[in-house]
């Protein structure tokens, strides 16, 4: 574990997906706005304050299940020049395992055997890929991975399958990172990995715990009813918070990805004071967003959304460090929770003095 908290102020990076930048779809109604092209998502980053880029592996090579080994090596090889160009990073390539016909029941967790190994296939391509871009991180977003009727699968074996598969990946590549973004629900009922306790006990199980991490996402730790922060602190703790999605939730229902404290400013201070204390940032790590803007917007490319949650995120880091850690101190020493949580209150406010 790690204990120390560094106090040195850590200047930023951000990253997002392309798939953050959409046309408005929902369960109950299709596009409302015109398509931006995939292709021309990148210059948009630089402009926006992001260098990072989140991919998919299809994001990287479209239609990869049609392509052959060959062309989808050429296709990574000219997304890597393109970033170059752009003076952009790959942050993590992800399997996406929730789309084919062969992912309806699951992935590496699906009872048809030939689902698996095409899951298995798919997962050796994204590193592939990755490999080709020079990202060394594979995020895992354990999509479909869980149940809609809980007796149509043996959990304990789908646990079983889930640690080989992570045991299988590290060792096709000796320096792939793999992150595991937890998440409790949607699109499934009952999910196999919903937290980052279930994530990094994955980790220590594995035959190499110190290349297996998570990706903490705001809006999944609150759908599982916990706090983010506390969340992102027990990852850290353990050396092991690979990155981050910030966004926000306004309880209990669909995946919102709100902008990154527009519900719960209060949680996303305390986010970004756990981050901030813990150094998150100095070894390279990005400030992730995982943000949708409303359907109701307008525009193309709508891009409002990214830009305000880094503008939010970097208020609360000023609030972070402008925070008046002798009074925190007084009132912890005085065990006066009231006046702690009155004057975070009034800082958050903007309400000056401590009266
Ligand atoms: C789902 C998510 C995903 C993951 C992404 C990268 C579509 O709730 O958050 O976004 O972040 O697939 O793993
Ligand atoms: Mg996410």
């Amino acid at each position: 574990m790690t204990s120390t908290t560094k106090d040195i102020p850590t200047k930023y990076r951000f990253s997002f997906g392309p798939w953050n930048i959409s046309e408005g779809a929902d369960p109950f109604g299709p596009d409302v706005r015109q398509a931006f092209p995939h292709e021309e998502k990148f210059a948009l980053y630089q402009p926006l304050g992001f260098d990072g880029v989140q991919f998919h592996d299809d994001d990287v090579v479209p239609d990869l299940d049609g392509q052959s080994p060959a062309q989808m090596l050429a296709q990574a090889a000219q997304v890597k020049s393109m970033l170059a160009n752009q003076g952009l990073v790959p942050e993590f390539v992800a399997p996406r395992l929730w789309f084919s016909p062969h992912t309806i029941d699951g992935a590496y967790t699906a009872n048809a055997e030939e689902d698996r190994a095409y899951a298995w296939d798919r997962t050796k391509k994204s590193i592939d890929i990755a490999r080709a871009l020079d990202c060394k991180a594979i995020v895992l977003w354990l999509a479909r991975e869980g149940s809609y009727a809980r007796e149509s699968k043996n959990a304990r074996e789908a646990y079983i399958r889930l640690h080989d598969t992570v045991n299988a990946m590290l060792d096709y590549d000796r320096e792939i990172e793999i992150w595991i973004e937890p998440k409790p629900n949607e699109p499934t009922d009952q999910a196999y990995v919903p937290t980052i306790g279930h994530a990094i006990a994955l980790a220590y199980a594995s035959s190499d715990p110190a290349r297996v991490k998570g990706l903490i996402e705001t809006a999944h730790a609150l759908l599982a009813g916990l706090d983010p922060s506390d969340e992102m602190a027990f990852a850290l703790a353990h050396d092991k918070l690979g990155s981050v999605h910030l966004n926000d939730q306004n309880g209990l229902k669909y995946d919102q990805d709100k902008n990154f404290g527009a519900s719960n400013l209060r949680t996303a201070f305390n986010q970004v004071r756990v981050l901030e204390e813990a150094g998150y940032g100095s070894k390279g790590e990005f400030i992730g967003l995982d943000v949708k803007t409303f359907r109701t917007q307008q525009g193309c490319p709508v891009t409002a959304h990214l830009k305000n949650s880094r503008a939010i995120f970097l208020h609360l880091v000023e609030k972070v460090r402008t925070w008046n850690r002798d009074l925190e101190r007084q009132c912890i020493a005085a065990r006066d929770y009231e006046e702690l949580e009155l004057q975070v209150l009034r800082h958050l406010m903007g309400v000056g003095g401590v009266g």
